[in-house]
């Protein structure tokens, strides 16, 4: 008979996740950095104890808002590069579904995060228990099920022996670089509790690695061939370059065979900003450079990115009708995106083996020069753009610009997400290091960046994480703030108060519409807010400080350094003015009929640009 370990469910659950391992610079670390939980009914007592038992090898944080801390723990997965993950544990009900926006969050970022929401009594007895919806014609409907369109595998544990092949299954999903995503275990609460005789190799510990899919030949080949008659070729650089550490190698691929890099979003930092090769930010919120060499690219390989519509400008950026896209990508789903040949691989196995079939192979010497001049031109728009500047409501750039100045060095993590700051920030934002760029704009959700800041740091503890967040975010989600002062775990946070939703309005007045509901001036007001968030952020236990010019910004950053807590740094800054360098069209759809003049007129623009869109 092999050896049993009797134990609950949740015992179990706990046991497993403790003892997977993987090995981290040479160092064999647990795989899950530590469990987030916020209890309730439906945890408390069976993975709160659990977790209790465990608490010396695998940590609990305790959080403020469970969407807050599954934010915090994509964030660190992301930071990470998805090599270790965190877990989240909530009650049923209320406490589970706040966390679904941030699976949401790590479901379209492909990140690795285990959801443990516990689950209404699997017997049904005290149906309906606290917290329990009750859908009148399937029983076996709960909230949870709201799961299942953000995870990448969902379970329901309703037998205490079902936890043994999900949580095995868990483990490959959350370490496979084609299915990674987040997992949920939904924890039926009375089952929780419910013990079984486990076999005791499923606590065994468990070493993980990264596994490294190399291409097929044939579609190598075709790659090859493709690259090798390119005249003007650029190459994209998605989030799949850092996540597979392929950064060297796309360093080594760009200079050996003279090709220009632009970046998307989550890729920016695979290459360094200051790389001669590197044309920054595509698309939407691109460089003049970038989308010069997008716009005219004969054969475009596309590296690690889901080509979502900021980095294709819903598809109109790419302007030579003769362009043939590669997409270098371990997801067959995205690498045949949009007609592109596909080459299915890790992005460090795929640029290894693409780089040594070119040889010597190099694109035109008129590409290289194009590349310096382009970049030359830009790195001067984008100078004019951050310039240090007394106007009494600075832009987002000028507050970017000093940012930058103020926290220097390559040690800095900045992380954002939502508002106007990441297109400022795709564009301007230098980042030398990688994952010294953290944005989150698969979802580009509003809240995320405190908490997210907070993950961020967990993971990467020696760095200097920089938070750059506007009012409306803000205000969102902030609760996390409290949590990094708790942890210890130091953040700079620069808050940017425009007084409401800026970008929203200027895509707004950029389709016709009036300014309506966005700003807090055209909003449906009683009372003109005119929040403090200095005073706040110091009730929630930061060191905080209003500034009221660029340059007492910059003071404000460089005395932050010297603080031994989480700092905010409020500015208010003006809500039109964005860089106008750069840029590209993004299909946001006109109403075809409107009593506005100004959508009128809108709507005849967007039919216009439509025709450049690349349909199928
Ligand atoms: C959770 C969520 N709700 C709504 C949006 C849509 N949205 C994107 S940016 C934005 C306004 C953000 O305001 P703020 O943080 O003040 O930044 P600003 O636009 O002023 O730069 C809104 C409402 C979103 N991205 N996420
Ligand atoms: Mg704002």
């Amino acid at each position: 008979m092999a050896k049993t370990i009797r134990l609950t469910m949740a015992q179990a659950v706990a046991h497993f996740l403790k003892a997977q391992m993987t090995v981290e610079g040479g160092r064999k670390v647990p795989i899950f950095a530590g469990v987030w939980g916020i209890f309730g009914h439906g945890n408390v007592a069976g993975m709160g104890e659990a977790l209790y038992q465990v608490r010396e090898d695998l940590p609990t944080l305790r959080a403020h808002n469970e969407q807050g801390m599954a934010h915090a723990a994509v964030a660190f997965a992301k930071a990470s590069f998805r090599q270790r993950f965190m877990a989240c544990t909530t009650s049923i009900g209320p406490g589970a579904l706040n966390m679904i926006t941030a699976a949401g969050v790590a479901h379209v970022n492909r990140l690795p995060v285990l959801f443990l929401p516990g689950d209404v009594f699997a017997n049904r007895i005290p149906d309906p228990v606290l917290q329990q919806i009750e859908n009148f014609g399937d029983g076996t409907v709960s909230v949870n099920d709201a799961f299942r369109c953000v995870s990448r595998y969902f379970d329901r544990i309703t037998r205490p022996e079902q936890i043994i092949p999900a949580l095995k299954r868990t483990m490959q999903v959350l370490t496979d670089p084609v299915d990674c995503g987040p997992v949920t275990l939904s924890l039926c609460q009375d089952v929780q509790a419910e013990a079984y005789d486990y076999p005791a190799s499923l606590f065994e510990e468990k070493v993980w690695t990264h596994r490294r899919p190399r291409p097929d030949s044939d579609e190598l080949a075709a790659a090859i061939a493709t690259l090798r008659k390119a005249e003007k070729p650029l190459i994209i650089a998605g989030g799949g370059v850092l996540y597979s550490q392929a950064t060297a190698e796309l360093k080594a691929f760009a200079g050996m065979h003279g090709i220009p890099v632009a970046v998307t979003q989550a890729g920016k930092s695979a290459l360094p900003d200051d790389h001669p090769l590197c044309m920054g930010s595509i698309g939407v919120t691109g460089t003049s450079a970038a989308n010069a060499f997008a716009e005219e690219a004969d054969v475009i390989l596309a590296v690690g990115t889901r080509m979502q519509d900021f980095t294709t400008g819903s598809w109109s950026l790419f302007k030579n009708d003769a362009v043939t896209m590669i997409g270098l990508n371990t997801a067959a789903f995205d690498a045949a995106k949009h007609n592109s040949q596909p080459l299915v691989a890790d992005a460090r196995e795929g640029l290894t083996l693409l780089s040594e079939a070119l040889g010597g192979w190099k694109a035109p010497a008129a590409v290289e020069a194009a590349a310096k001049s382009r970049k030359d031109e830009w790195m001067a728009a984008a100078n004019r753009a951050t310039a240090a500047t007394n106007a009494a409501l600075p832009s987002d750039a000028q507050v970017i610009g000093a940012v930058q100045r103020a926290i220097g060095g390559d040690n800095s993590v900045l992380v954002c997400a939502a508002g106007g700051l990441p297109g400022e920030l795709h564009k301007l934002w230098r980042a030398n290091r990688p994952g010294g760029y953290h944005m989150e704009y698969g979802f580009s959700c509003m809240g995320y960046e405190i908490a997210g800041g907070l993950g961020v740091k967990l993971a990467r503890p020696e760095a200097d994480v920089v938070v750059m967040v506007g009012d409306g975010s803000y205000m969102m989600m902030n609760s996390e703030l409290s949590t990094s002062i708790m942890l210890g775990q130091k953040l700079t946070i620069v808050v940017l108060d425009n007084r409401g939703y800026g970008c929203i309005n200027r895509l707004q007045m950029a389709t016709g519409g009036a300014n309506f509901n966005n700003l807090l001036k055209d909003s449906m007001i009683e009372t003109m807010p005119d929040i403090d968030f200095r005073a706040h952020a110091e009730s929630m236990g930061a060191v905080a400080v209003k500034v009221s010019s660029i340059a007492d910004l910059e003071t404000a950053i460089e005395r932050s350094k010297g603080n031994d807590r989480t700092s905010v740094i409020v500015i208010d800054t003006d809500p039109l003015i964005t860089t106008k360098d750069g840029g590209h069209w993004w299909d946001v759809a006109v109403p075809e009929v409107s009593a506005r003049d100004e959508v009128n007129t809108a709507r005849e623009a967007y039919v216009k640009a439509l025709e450049a869109q690349r349909i199928g």
